[in-house]
C-alpha cells in the first residue's frame, strides 16, 4: 500500500500530517484546531516557504463524511508540497498554505466501519435516535435558510443552532482566527467536497444573488476549471453554488466570505456520474492532479492582485 491508491482512515491520515518534517525549503506546522464529538483530533497544517510571506490560502476537506476523495486530494497536495517544493514555486512563492485534511473525522470513520454513505457529524440529538447534523448547513450565515431541515433525521438537518457541532466550531474558529490576524492575508478559501465536478462561487445561498466582486469571482472560476481540463480533460462547471446546484442556508462558502475571505469556493469534484461518492481510488492521483493544476491558478491570483 502506498499513500494514494487507497483512502487512508483517519488515524493513518493523522499519522501523515504529524510526521512531515520542516526542510530547508518548507516549513511545516501542525496544529490541533479541535477535537470531534467522539474525540478525533481535527489537525490543520500550515505550509510556508517562506517567513515573509503572508497571503494565504485555506483549504478543508471531508466536511462530509462519505466524500473521500477530498481528503485524499488534500493529503496528496501536503504531500506534493513538503517533498517536492523546488517544483511548486508557482503555487509556493509568496503564498503560504492552510489545510484541514479531515474536519468530520467520525462521520468519516463511520462510512468506513458502518455505512459508507453516512454524511453528517454522528453527535447526539436531543428527542431523536438519528445522529449527527450536516455540518455543511451548521454555519451562522444565512442558518436555516433553504435547503436545510429542522428534522435530526435528515441528511440535511441543520443542528439545534449554529456551531452547536465540535467541527464545524473548530473550522470556525480557525476562518474567524485567520481572518482576524494581522499578519495573515487569507485570501481564498476552497472547501472540498464531492462529487459533480463544480466549481461553486457565492452567493450560496439562494439563486440570482453575488456578492459585488462577482466579476472576479467568475473569471477566477473559468481560468481554474479551464486548468483544470487542462490536465485530464475533466470538464467542470462554474457558477453561483445556488444558480449551479441549489440554494444552501448556513454553508461554509458563504461564511467563508462573509467571513472577509475574497474567493470563498466549494470545488465538488469528480466524479459526473459514475462511482459517485465511491470514487475508485485509482482516480485520486488524477482527480488530485487537475485539482492542482486549478489551485495554481487560483495561487497566482492570490499572489498577484492588488
Ligand atoms: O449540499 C452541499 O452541502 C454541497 N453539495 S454536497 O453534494 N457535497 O453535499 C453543496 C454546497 C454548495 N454551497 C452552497 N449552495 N452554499
Ligand atoms: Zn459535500
Amino acid at each position: 500500500k502506498e499513500g494514494w491508491d487507497y483512502y487512508m482512515r483517519h488515524n493513518e491520515i493523522e499519522e501523515f500530517i504529524r510526521s512531515r518534517p520542516s526542510t530547508g525549503d518548507i516549513t511545516v506546522s501542525v496544529e490541533t484546531i479541535g477535537t470531534s464529538y467522539e474525540g478525533r483530533n481535527i489537525t490543520a497544517v500550515k505550509l510556508s516557504t517562506s517567513p515573509t510571506n503572508s497571503r494565504g490560502i485555506l483549504i478543508d476537506a471531508n466536511i462530509h463524511a462519505r466524500e473521500w476523495i477530498t481528503s485524499a486530494t488534500a493529503t496528496w497536495i501536503i504531500n506534493e508540497f513538503v517533498t517536492k517544493p523546488a517544483q511548486y514555486g508557482d503555487l509556493l512563492d509568496g503564498v503560504d498554505y492552510y489545510i484541514i485534511p479531515m474536519v468530520n473525522p467520525d462521520g468519516y470513520e463511520h462510512c468506513h466501519t458502518a455505512d459508507r454513505m453516512w454524511r453528517k457529524t454522528r453527535s447526539v440529538n436531543a428527542g431523536s435516535s438519528c445522529l449527527g447534523c450536516d455540518p455543511n448547513r451548521n454555519f451562522p450565515f444565512q442558518f436555516g435558510g433553504e435547503g436545510t431541515s429542522s428534522v435530526p433525521c435528515s441528511d440535511i438537518f441543520k443542528g439545534d443552532h449554529a456551531l452547536s457541532e465540535s467541527e464545524t466550531k473548530a473550522l470556525s474558529d480557525y476562518i474567524v482566527r485567520l481572518a482576524g490576524d494581522e499578519n495573515v492575508d487569507v485570501r481564498a478559501y476552497l472547501t472540498f467536497h464531492s462529487y459533480g465536478q463544480l466549481w461553486l462561487l457565492p452567493w450560496g445561498y439562494t439563486a440570482g444573488t453575488y456578492p459585488d466582486d462577482y466579476e472576479d469571482q467568475l473569471s477566477l472560476g473559468q481560468a481554474a476549471i479551464a486548468a483544470l481540463a487542462g490536465v485530464h480533460n475533466t470538464q467542470y462547471v462554474t457558477g453561483s453554488g445556488a444558480d449551479v446546484l441549489y440554494g444552501v442556508g448556513g454553508a461554509s462558502d458563504d461564511y467563508g466570505k462573509f467571513s472577509g475571505i475574497k474567493y470563498s469556493v466549494t470545488v465538488e469534484m469528480r466524479d459526473d456520474d459514475e462511482y459517485g461518492f465511491v470514487l475508485p481510488p485509482d482516480q485520486i492521483i488524477p482527480n488530485a492532479q487537475e485539482i492542482m493544476a486549478a489551485l495554481r491558478v487560483v495561487a497566482a491570483r492570490v499572489r498577484d492582485e492588488a
